[in-house]
């Protein structure tokens, strides 16, 4: 377990890292500190060889947002010389599986960054919202990108230009988050995921997120010749002797990566 002013980071034995954002009193609110321990929590993860990452929020928000506070006073100058918020997109560029455990509010920078995460799993309380337009900006760490290939045009036009927030069973409805839960077990849940997830071959586990995410890069047609080759190259591995004997013994697998 390693802790920093802003963020809680812990590794289990099964692989899975546990991420958690942790100012609840600004309920989490992403300032330039946190964005920088942040960077330095994923490359512990990596080198930590976790195999599938958790991420959440303390207390009663995933992440209210940017911190506006840090915000108000900077200059376009500022702003653009300090590329400012940007290496939150470092979670997005993280090769093994994430899983947000959003809990509360994910809104502005909040929603953006439960966004980059692979699968979404909500509280039944959470809720999501882009409100950069009250604030006189717009998102700025891919809320009008991802959210419109999410949930499409019209879903995106209505939550950017609105600023208006969705609970979780909208969220649900409209294709942002995979599960709703209670909000007691939200974390519970995705840790049970995560587990399992890690209990598979990994090099299948990165190769199915690469293709997955490959299907907003690409065309059809490049983006199945792209699947096809790493299907084919997953045949160069003993996990995949491994995990067709295993079912043909009817006997649970045990994937090495190797
Ligand atoms: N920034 C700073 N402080 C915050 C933020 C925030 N985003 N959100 C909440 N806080 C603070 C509050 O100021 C308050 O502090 P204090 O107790 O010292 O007064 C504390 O957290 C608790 O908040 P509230 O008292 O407001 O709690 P409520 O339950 O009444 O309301 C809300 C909760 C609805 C979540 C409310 O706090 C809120 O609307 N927060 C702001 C949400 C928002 O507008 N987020 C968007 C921010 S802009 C952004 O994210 C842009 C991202 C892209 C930038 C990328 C640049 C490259």
């Amino acid at each position: 377990m390693s802790s920093s002013d802003t963020l809680t980071l812990t590794v289990d034995d099964d692989g899975v890292a546990q991420l958690t954002l942790n100012r609840p009193a600004a309920l989490n609110a992403l300032n330039t500190t946190m964005m920088t321990e942040f960077s330095a929590a994923l490359r512990q993860v990596t080198d930590s060889g976790a195999r599938v990452l958790v991420l959440t929020g303390a207390g009663r928000a995933f992440a209210a947002g940017a911190d506006i506070a840090e915000m108000r006073d900077r200059t376009f100058g500022d702003m653009t010389d300090s590329n400012h918020l940007a290496a939150w997109e470092e979670l997005a560029d993280l090769r093994i599986p994430t899983i947000g455990a959003v809990n509360g509010f994910a809104l502005g920078g909040g929603c953006e960054i439960a966004m980059m995460c692979d699968i979404l799993i909500a509280g039944a309380g959470a809720s999501f919202g882009q409100p950069e337009i009250g604030l006189g900006i717009i998102p700025g760490i891919g809320g009008t990108q991802r959210l419109t290939r999410l949930v499409g045009k019209a879903q995106a036009m209505d939550l950017i230009l609105t600023g208006r927030r969705v609970d979780a069973a909208e969220a649900l409805r409209i294709g942002l988050v995979s599960r709703v839960v209670p909000d007691d077990d939200v974390l519970e849940e995705a840790l049970v995921v995560a587990r399992q997830i890690a209990g598979f071959s990994g090099r299948a586990a990165r190769a199915a997120k690469e293709c997955v995410l490959r299907a907003d890069q690409t065309t059809l047609s490049e983006g199945l010749l792209f699947e096809r080759r790493w299907f084919h190259s997953l045949f160069a591995f003993d996990d995949q002797t491994e995990g067709m004997t295993a079912f043909l013994d009817k006997r649970p697998a045990r994937f090495t990566d190797g």
